[in-house]
């Protein structure tokens, strides 16, 4: 069994302001075109549910209970499937990105090739929760930027011991002019309002065999149009989950548990960027679908 774990806040009493409504984790039950409030089953924040090492068996025993508040999947505003957790990246695990930095590279190309192979991945900071957008909102390209592109990424939900609970998507929106400028310009280029979007839920259940077996497609539609469209097997990523998830927690705590990005193995060609006004729309399998509007920031 897979359960969709997500944030979202309930649709308001008719005529009351929509930002009065406070944050729900919730159960998504696709087949039912419902969304369980969990408050009501005693969960009261999306971290304390990643520790539960009964999670999966918890929230199957909650799917068939009539008790529970539901609202219909269109009734209700998803949020960013995140809370306290700090938002991690890895680079340069896909050999189409390791192309993609070499020869967007004006000095540092052979930074790229060396960290594909080397023992030690890249990682970066991405993001802090509240600075997360989720799904509807606008993610960002930089005003200084001429050439930006979004990364469709398997996104790894951790907790705190470091292990894989569950699995989201995540846009790790890059400006490539600036990375490409000089490699000490990375948190630039990587870093900015808007710059990471995340959600709509998590998957929690499947193991990373039947992950690695999904397919992860890229969008971009532009006045109405597609603009570019890409895919990419889960399966080209070259590390392990847990691997990713060790080399992170290596010599940090991570309380609140974390989100890691586990890189991009879609890249859309060099004489494309986005623009304020498109539409980015990310999906892996036909299980998750993250869609997400541009805009300059
Ligand atoms: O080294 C630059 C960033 C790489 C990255 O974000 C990716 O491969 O997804
Ligand atoms: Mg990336």
């Amino acid at each position: 069994m897979i359960a969709r774990l997500c944030r979202f806040e309930p649709p308001g009493q008719p005529g009351a302001p929509r930002a009065a409504a406070p944050a729900r984790v919730g159960l998504v039950l696709p087949e039912a075109d419902r969304v369980l409030d969990l408050a009501a089953a005693g969960a009261a924040s999306l971290t304390e549910l990643l520790e539960r090492p009964d999670l999966l068996a918890w929230l199957e025993g909650l799917t068939p209970r009539g008790d529970l508040p539901a609202y219909g999947l269109a009734a209700v505003r998803w949020l960013a499937p995140v809370e306290r957790q700090e938002v991690w990246a890895a680079g340069v695990t896909y050999l189409r990105s390791k192309a993609a930095r070499m020869a967007e590279s004006t000095f540092s190309a052979s930074a790229y090739d060396r960290v594909y192979d080397a023992p030690r991945p890249e990682l970066f900071f991405k993001a802090l929760a509240e600075k997360v957008v989720g799904p509807g909102q606008a993610v960002g390209v930089r005003r200084d930027s001429r050439w930006t592109v979004p990364e469709p990424e398997l996104a790894l939900v951790l907790n705190a011991a470091g292990q894989v609970v569950g699995y989201t998507l995540g846009n790790d929106m890059s400006a490539r002019d600036i990375e490409g400028e000089n490699l000490l310009y990375l948190p630039q280029a990587k870093i900015y309002e808007r710059s990471c979007a995340l959600g709509p839920w998590i998957l929690v259940g499947p193991d990373e065999a039947t992950v690695r077996g999904w397919t992860l497609t890229l969008r971009i539609r532009r006045a109405g149009a597609d603009v570019f469209a890409g895919r990419t097997e889960v399966g080209r990523l070259k590390r392990g989950f847990a691997e990713l998830a060790a080399w992170l927690c290596r010599a940090q705590k991570f309380p609140h548990g974390a989100v890691l990005l586990t890189g991009t193995g879609i890249v859309p060609p060099d004489d494309f960027t986005l623009q304020a006004g498109d539409e980015v729309e990310i999906a892996l399998a036909d299980l998750v679908r993250l869609v997400n509007p541009v805009t300059k920031v």
